[in-house]
C-alpha cells in the first residue's frame, strides 16, 4: 500500500488502512462522576452498567459506565491523585471544566491501528498494552487528538465483561425509562482554533484515513451567519464521524471563540445521539429538566414549503422546538441541548434520521441565531 492513496475512496473499499468498528465510549472527566452518572442517569434516560472505585481496588479515580443501547458514556473523577493519569485528570478538570478527555473508537486489532497511526504522524499517549480478568482480555492503546483530548483504541477481541478489566458490573441508578430514549452515537463534534480547521481534516484523513463527507460550511455562510468553519471525516463504513469546526471571524464573537475561550482551548463541542422517536425523547428529557435552545415560530411558518413531509406534524415539530433538514437521501430531525456544565462548552444533539446523512445544513442559520441569542444572555454581544 502506498501512502498517497490511502485514502482515495476505491482503494478504500480494497482494504481499508485503518478499520474500526465504532465508538467504543466517550470518556468525560468530571468534578464528581456520582452526580454526573445520576443527572445521565435521570435527566438522559441512561443505565449505569459498571463501576471501578475504591470498593472494587481503583483508590485513585471513580468511573461510572452509563449506556444507552450502543451509545457508552465513561464519567470519572479523581478520589487523590496517586499518578501521572490522576495529576492529569485533576488538571484537566480545573482547566477545562467537565469535558471529554477520549473518544474511544472500537477497532479490530488495537496494536495495527496504533503503529498505523504513529507511522502516519499521530502522537501516541499509551503504547499498546493488555488488560485482562477473568472474563477475557483486551488491549489498549492511545493517541493525541486535538487540544487534550485523545482516542482510546480498544481491541475487545471477545471480552464479555461489562466495561474494561478492573470494572464490576453495576446496576441502574434509577428505574430507565419506559421507552429508550436514544440508542448510539451519531458523531463527536471538535472545536479547535482559528485557522486549524484543515490541519486536524488532514490528521484524520492521514492518520486514520477517514474521508471527507460532502457536508461543509465554507467562507460563505460563515461571513453571512454561522460565525464558524466546519468540515466533516468519516471512516469507510460511516459508523465513525466527527465533523471539526473551527471560528470564522464575523460581526459577532464566534460560538466558537466562545467555546474556546472557556474551554481553555480546542475540545469536543458537541455529541449527536441517535433517537428512533425524538418527539416521546424531547418530551422525557424536558419532564426531566434538560433545557433545550430554542427556535423561533417563524421557522414552522414557512417549513412545509422546503422541508415536505415529515413522520412528526409541523405543530408537535413547532411545539417541541426540533428542526427539520433534507437532501437528495431524504431527511433528519434534530434538536440541540443547552450547553449541560455552567461553562458554555459541551452540548448534546438529539437525531432522528430518515434517509439522510447529513447534519442538518439547512438548519445552521435557525441554529446559529438560536446560540448567538443565548451567547447575549451570557453578555457575549
Ligand atoms: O454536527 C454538526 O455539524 C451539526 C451542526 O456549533 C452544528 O450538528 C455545527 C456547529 C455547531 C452546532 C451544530
Ligand atoms: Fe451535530
Amino acid at each position: 500500500m502506498t501512502q498517497t492513496t490511502h485514502h482515495t475512496p476505491d482503494t478504500a473499499r480494497q482494504a481499508d488502512p485503518f478499520p474500526v468498528k465504532g465508538m467504543d465510549a466517550v470518556v468525560f472527566a468530571v468534578g464528581n462522576a456520582k452526580q454526573a452518572a445520576h443527572y445521565y442517569s435521570t435527566a438522559f434516560g441512561m443505565q449505569l452498567v459498571a463501576y471501578s472505585g475504591p470498593e472494587n481496588g481503583s483508590r485513585e479515580t471513580a468511573s461510572y459506565v452509563l449506556e444507552n443501547g450502543s451509545a457508552r458514556f465513561v464519567f470519572t473523577s479523581v478520589i487523590k491523585p496517586s499518578s501521572e493519569w490522576g495529576e492529569f485528570l485533576t488538571r484537566h478538570v480545573a482547566e477545562h471544566g467537565d469535558g471529554v478527555v477520549d473518544l474511544a473508537i472500537e477497532v479490530p486489532d488495537a496494536r495495527a491501528a496504533h503503529a498505523y497511526a504513529v507511522a502516519h504522524g499521530a502522537r501516541s499517549v499509551a503504547e499498546p498494552y493488555e488488560v485482562k480478568d477473568e472474563h477475557g482480555t483486551v488491549v489498549l492503546a492511545a493517541i493525541a487528538t486535538y487540544g487534550e483530548t485523545r482516542h482510546t483504541l480498544v481491541e475487545r477481541s471477545g471480552y464479555d465483561g461489562p466495561y474494561l478489566p478492573g470494572y464490576a458490573a453495576a446496576e441502574p441508578m434509577v428505574q430507565p425509562p419506559a421507552q429508550r430514549t436514544f440508542q448510539a452515537v451519531d458523531h463527536c463534534v471538535g472545536n479547535v482554533e482559528l485557522g486549524r480547521m484543515n490541519e486536524w481534516v488532514g490528521f484524520y484523513n492521514e492518520v486514520m484515513g477517514f474521508t471527507n463527507m460532502k457536508e461543509f460550511v465554507g467562507d460563505d455562510i460563515a461571513t453571512e451567519y454561522s460565525a464558524l468553519m466546519s468540515k466533516v471525516v468519516a471512516d469507510g463504513t460511516l459508523k465513525v464521524k466527527f465533523p471539526i469546526n473551527e471560528p470564522a471571524v464575523a460581526k459577532k464573537k464566534s460560538q466558537i471563540d466562545e467555546y474556546l475561550e472557556f474551554y481553555g482551548g480546542a475540545g469536543v463541542q458537541h455529541i449527536a445521539l441517535n433517537t428512533n422517536d425524538i418527539v416521546q425523547t424531547v418530551r422525557t428529557m424536558k419532564a426531566n429538566g434538560v433545557q433545550f435552545l430554542d427556535t423561533p415560530d417563524s421557522y414552522y411558518d414557512t417549513l412545509g414549503e422546503w422541508a415536505g413531509e415529515t413522520r412528526v406534524p409541523v405543530e408537535t415539530l413547532r411545539e417541541l422546538k426540533i428542526l427539520v433538514d433534507r437532501d437528495e437521501d431524504g431527511y433528519l430531525l434534530q434538536i440541540f441541548t443547552k450547553p449541560v456544565q455552567d461553562r458554555p462548552t459541551v452540548f448534546f444533539e438529539l437525531i432522528e434520521r430518515h434517509g439522510s446523512m447529513g447534519f442538518g445544513k439547512g438548519n445552521f442559520k435557525a441554529l446559529f441565531e438560536a446560540i448567538e441569542r443565548e451567547q447575549a444572555k451570557r453578555g457575549n454581544l
